[in-house]
Formats: structure tokens, C-alpha cells, sequence
């Protein structure tokens, strides 16, 4: 039995003073799905089972390019980040993987493991950084890292992911991502064709020190902190990538690194077609990559993305089987609670696509009705889920309302009395 933070009493008087209500809510939606021919608790089953990571660096205030101003009890080390990430899991049930960012969170990977057994919590990908410098770092990454023109900095670049994979075995890791930040500000700064083939020479260098039962996750973004051309741009460049390395290579969307507009569950598609789908960075945006709260701006968005998730699970596309982690920047909100929530969303916009009358949808496709084909998507999505969410969160220990449960609990009072106030400074959001 893992430790819990939050008291346990006070999470079952959180939902006892809830379960009648909630109860007769889930009968209500019952009665409503089984007219549509679909058993809520085989939804509520699959919600159950559904688990999104938490990104370490997500439970500590982020910044913009302008100012990051921190909250009360941040996050001293990677040891409160995962203290942090275990509310989470505690209230919601639905994280039960930390994902870390090496330099960042580097520890000794046995006390790192036996800081998250505690609470039950295990690693899902590791992230390595070399889209900024780290502290006596022998060669700036300032002009680009794995693209990098000089040999030696490639070299100390492949070096650390290399070391990130050693670091990942110990704590059970099974994944490495590599985002890197290279690119150019200016036309003529950098020959493409040039860049991209000493990228690629690099990423073979750490393909080759990956372990057959890991994968390898690469994330295109086609603007910041390069401004007008990145290495790894789009969708179709991360494509090339996943196919030159390999088995084990698979592209990462970031629903946030795409230009507004673009057609993000298509992209989603063709990538499970071609069996190159590793998994998401989950986030929401308006602008670009503005790392908001996962379904905060375009809810609908979202669910088409699980649209397309749930489509090739029912229909058993083969290998299968996509990474899902939040990446998200909080400026203005409590971490802790902006996280809980947008593992919801996640869930929420999963539970909702799960509704999805997919014969029915076939038939319209196939008569060419665009109009009852769009509004089989709109009935599943129109469907409020939140009782299955919350029943979900009762019956696996969470709490019926989170965020409720989480101020109740006074957690973050708490850890501002023993966590040091930061001083507020720098941006830096990736
Ligand atoms: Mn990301």
C-alpha cells in the first residue's frame, strides 16, 4: 500500500458528503447511453484504465519570454516535484507516471526511485535537455546542439542523451525523448539540408545506444526559440526522422507546436496509419505555442484527436499503443490544480470519443451524409461525461471533485510554510 499525502479521512468525508448526488447522476446517464446502446460501466472501466503522465517541470510555475512570477511552495527539487505529482495521482487516479527532464531533475536514480514507490508513482519517458546550457557545461548550445556545426558540441550533445538513457534504466523508464531547440533566425544562417543531415547522423549515434524494449520519441515544432527555420519542423520532417532511425522511433505531436488552424487529428491519423504515432505532449493554445491548460481553449479539438485515438484502438491498428503526457506551462495558476484538471480534460475528451456510434458513422461516411456524420461526432461530444469521470475517481480511491478536495486539504498553505519563497525572474518556457 503506497503512502498518501492528502489524508485519507479527509478524501472519504470529501465523498461521502458527494456519492448520493454522484450516484444519481451516473444512473441518470445510464439510463440515457443504454437508449443509445452503450453499458456506461464498460465506459467507466476504460476511463479507469486511461493514465496520462505528469511532466516534473509542469508542478512548478512556469514564465513567458517576459517573467516567470512563482507561487507559494514551489518545488524545491525534483523530491517536491514527485511529492507534488503524488497529490495528483492521489485526487485524480488518473497519473501514475512522472516524466522527467534531465539536468533538471538529476538525482541519484535510486533515491529517485524509492522517492516515488513511496506513493506508488512510476517514470514514463525521460526527457534530455540540450536547448539550454547547463551549469559548467563545457560547450554552449547557444547556435543549436545535435545539428550543431562544430563536431564537438554534437558529440557532448549525443553524450547527455546517452546519459539520460543510463539514468532511465535504473528507474524503469522504457522511453527517451529528444526535443531539441535548434534551428536559425535568419535566412541563410544555416544550410538545411546540412543541419538536418548532421541531425540525423546524431540521432543514429543515440538510436543505437537504446535498448529493445525502449522507445524513441522525437517532437517537432516549427517555431521557437529558432524563429524562422527549426530542424525538426512539422510533422513530415518528424516522419523522416522515426522512419530513417527505425523499429523503436516514433513522433511525439505537442498539439501546441503546429501553425493555428492546422488540422492537428489528421496528422494524428496518418501517423497511426504509418504506424509512426509515439504519443502527445498535451496542451491547449490560441496563438502558438501558448502550453495552456489541455482543453481550456478548444475542447473540441481534443476530442477529435481522441476521435482518431479511439478509432484505431476499436479497430486493433496494429502496434499501437501512444504515449499520453501533459506539457504545460501554469503562469497564473496553481499548478497542482491546473494539472488535475487537464488530466480530466484528457480523459474527459477519451470518455467522449469512446461514445462515438462508430458503425453508425461508417454508414453516413460511406452514403456521403456529411451532415449526419459530423453530427454523430457532435451527439458523443455533446454527452456530459462528468459522472463517469467522477465515478472513475470514486471507485479507484480519487476524489469526486479534485480541486475541492485539494483546497480542503490546505496543501498548498502547507508546503509554503516549509518550501522557501523563490524570487520571481526569468522566462523560460519550452
Ligand atoms: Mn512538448
Amino acid at each position: 500500500m503506497s503512502e498518501t499525502i492528502i489524508s485519507a479521512d479527509l478524501v472519504d468525508r470529501h465523498n461521502a458528503a458527494r456519492k448520493a448526488d454522484l450516484e444519481r447522476d451516473y444512473q441518470s446517464l445510464g439510463e440515457r447511453l443504454d437508449r443509445r446502446g452503450i453499458a456506461i460501466d464498460a465506459i467507466r472501466d476504460k476511463v479507469e484504465e486511461f493514465a496520462v503522465a505528469i511532466p516534473s517541470w509542469g508542478v512548478g510555475t512556469g514564465g513567458t519570454r517576459f517573467a516567470r512570477f512563482p507561487g507559494p511552495g514551489e518545488p524545491r527539487d525534483i523530491f517536491d516535484k514527485i511529492e507534488d505529482c503524488a497529490v495528483i495521482r492521489q485526487l485524480t487516479q488518473a497519473t501514475p507516471t512522472v516524466s522527467l527532464h534531465i539536468p533538471w531533475d538529476k538525482a541519484d536514480p535510486n533515491r529517485l526511485k524509492q522517492a516515488a514507490s513511496r506513493f506508488g508513482l512510476g517514470f514514463d519517458a525521460m526527457n534530455s535537455n540540450t536547448f539550454s546550457d547547463a551549469k559548467d557545461q563545457k560547450l554552449s548550445y547557444k547556435f543549436g546542439s545535435l545539428s550543431h556545426a562544430d563536431a564537438g558540441t554534437r558529440r557532448q550533445a549525443v553524450e547527455h542523451n546517452l546519459e539520460c538513457i543510463e539514468i532511465g534504466k535504473t528507474l524503469g523508464s522504457k522511453a527517451l525523448t529528444v526535443w531539441i531547440g535548434d534551428g536559425s533566425n535568419f535566412p541563410g544562417q544555416v544550410n538545411f539540408a546540412k543541419a538536418f543531415e548532421r541531425y540525423l547522423d546524431a540521432m543514429k549515434e543515440i538510436y543505437s545506444g537504446l535498448p529493445d524494449d525502449w522507445k524513441l520519441f522525437t517532437e517537432h515544432k516549427m517555431y521557437e526559440p529558432a524563429f524562422y527555420s527549426t530542424v525538426v519542423q512539422d510533422w513530415g520532417t518528424n516522419y523522416i526522422i522515426a522512419k530513417e532511425l527505425g523499429d523503436k522511433a516514433f513522433c511525439l505531436v505537442d498539439l501546441g507546436h503546429h501553425a493555428p488552424n492546422v488540422n492537428i487529428e489528421m496528422i494524428v491519423s496518418r501517423l497511426i496509419q504509418f504506424k509512426k504515432l509515439g504519443g502527445f505532449h498535451f496542451n491547449d493554445s490560441k496563438y502558438g505555442d501558448d502550453d495552456l491548460d489541455a482543453g481550456s481553449i478548444d475542447p473540441y479539438r481534443l476530442f477529435l484527436v481522441f476521435n482518431e485515438l479511439v478509432d484505431a484502438e476499436l479497430s486493433g491498428a496494429e502496434g499501437f499503443d501512444p504515449a499520453h503526457m501533459l506539457d504545460q506551462s501554469h503562469n497564473v495558476t496553481d499548478p497542482i490544480e491546473s494539472l488535475m484538471l487537464s488530466a480530466v480534460e484528457v480523459q474527459r475528451a477519451h470518455a467522449q470519443a469512446l461514445l462515438v456510434d462508430r458503425k453508425a458513422l461508417a454508414e453516413f461516411q460511406d452514403a456521403n451524409d456529411a451532415l449526419m456524420a459530423t453530427q454523430t461526432l457532435k451527439i458523443a461530444y455533446r454527452t456530459d461525461v462528468e459522472p463517469i469521470l467522477a465515478m472513475a475517481r470514486l471507485n479507484t480511491g480519487g476524489a469526486i471533485d479534485p480541486v475541492a478536495a485539494y483546497r480542503a486539504a490546505g496543501y498548498r498553505a502547507k508546503v509554503a510554510a516549509e518550501r522557501p519563497a523563490v524570487a520571481s525572474g526569468g522566462g523560460g518556457i519550452v
